[in-house]
């Protein structure tokens, strides 16, 4: 019988076990350049079977959120290069989560000050976190966004094309599209975040253009293999919502089936809250989701996520409807999960009041288990 804790090859990557760090933003690299506190968190979590980094700006449109890192200047790639070092020195793998927040901005974030990109200019009720001049943080609206001109999508494309490539080149084991949780990818995929009149809008199939103009611009760049995707289908994270999501997500796994990916990353319910959270008149079934993909032949591994604890974790590997967990708040206060998990043992408790900005405090110090005499 699989485990989690027997290792797995999903695409081009091979893990030693099947717990995985989901994406967690932690804004503790100003100017958006890793540095070697991140570099330290992340190699003290090498034990996992694979890190998913903090979502990280592919261009500085991309940009939503004070203090998080990007993908787009050589010293953020000279950061991260530093963070996949260490962890490879550690023996662990690492993808980095590819984001552009499209409206989820604010104008002090953005190029000259400008409005944030979106597929409609609707404002999400919806805030960003800034850090004021004295260094202390706080939150803020999300500024009013202006609708992406069809002419501009290409550019975008062409954007995360080459921040997978830099990525490669900064010693990452592969990416993962973030095209969940209401940001850019999302806005486009939800009927109301999108009331577009183009190809980009209006069918299922229009909404999902652009993300598979994403897919399509990576996998040739990178290889598939290399390639992973996180959807999260029912989420109300940063006021994305549509009233049917289940043809919405069958049509996108359907035609992820398509290509060799390494992983398919699910929130299964609201991000970080409840699992059983519905957008529209039924409960979404997840089930069923996997079934339409392996249906068309999709062979990448399933990663699920969302409030899973050890028995949750070890019984989906083990009845095999998931390949992979995501353990997002776990991670951040038990740098030795995987240990923890395996022996069963207590976990530490993560302090939300760290969660966002600060330094090492509540970030590289929690502690792990004492080595056995
Ligand atoms: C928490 C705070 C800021 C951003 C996501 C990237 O929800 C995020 C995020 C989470 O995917």
């Amino acid at each position: 019988m699989t485990t989690l804790f027997d290792p797995i090859k999903i695409g081009d990557i091979e893990l030693a076990n099947r717990i995985v760090m989901a994406p967690l933003t932690r804004n503790r690299s100003p100017k958006a350049v890793p540095n070697t506190l991140n570099a330290t968190y992340y190699e003290q979590r090498a034990t996992a079977g694979l890190l998913i980094t903090e979502a990280t700006a592919i261009t500085h449109q991309g940009q939503g959120y004070a203090d998080v890192p990007g993908l787009y200047t050589p010293e953020a790639l000279d950061g991260w290069k530093k963070v996949t070092d260490a962890v490879h020195g550690a023996g662990g793998k690492i993808v980095v989560q590819m984001w552009h927040v499209g409206r989820i901005s604010h104008t002090s974030l953005q190029p000259n000050g400008g409005k944030p990109v979106a597929p409609s200019a609707l404002v999400a009720k919806s805030k960003t976190y800034l850090v004021n001049e004295d260094g202390t943080g706080s939150f803020a609206e999300t500024s009013e966004p202006r609708a992406l001109e069809i002419g501009e999508l290409p550019g975008i494309v062409e954007d995360y094309r080459k921040a997978a490539r830099a990525a490669i080149d900064a010693g990452f084991d592969g990416v993962e599209i973030h095209a969940a949780n209401g940001y850019l990818i999302d806005q486009f995929l939800r009927s109301g975040s999108n009331k577009r009149t183009d190809a980009y809008g209006g069918s299922i199939e229009n909404r999902a253009r652009f993300l598979f103009e994403v897919v399509d611009a990576i996998t040739a760049e990178i290889g598939a293999g290399r390639t992973a995707i996180r959807i999260s289908p029912v989420t109300p994270a940063n006021d994305v919502s549509d009233p049917n999501p289940q043809p919405l997500f069958t049509y996108v796994v359907e035609k992820l089936a398509g290509y060799d990916l390494a992983y398919i990353h699910i929130i299964e319910g609201a991000t970080g809250g409840p699992r059983d959270h519905q957008q529209g008149d039924k409960p979404f079934d997840y089930a069923a989701l996997r079934t339409a993909y392996e249906a068309k032949g999709g062979h990448a591994a399933w990663m699920v996520n969302n409030g899973y604890d050890r028995q949750m974790a070890l019984d989906a590997v083990a009845e095999g409807q998931a390949d992979l967990v995501a353990f997002g708040k776990p991670f951040i206060a038990n740098p030795d999960l995987v240990r923890r998990l395996k022996e069963g043992t207590a976990l530490n408790t993560p302090d939300q009041k760290t969660f966002y900005g600060g330094g090492a405090v509540g970030y590289t110090d929690y502690p792990a288990l004492e080595n056995a005499a």
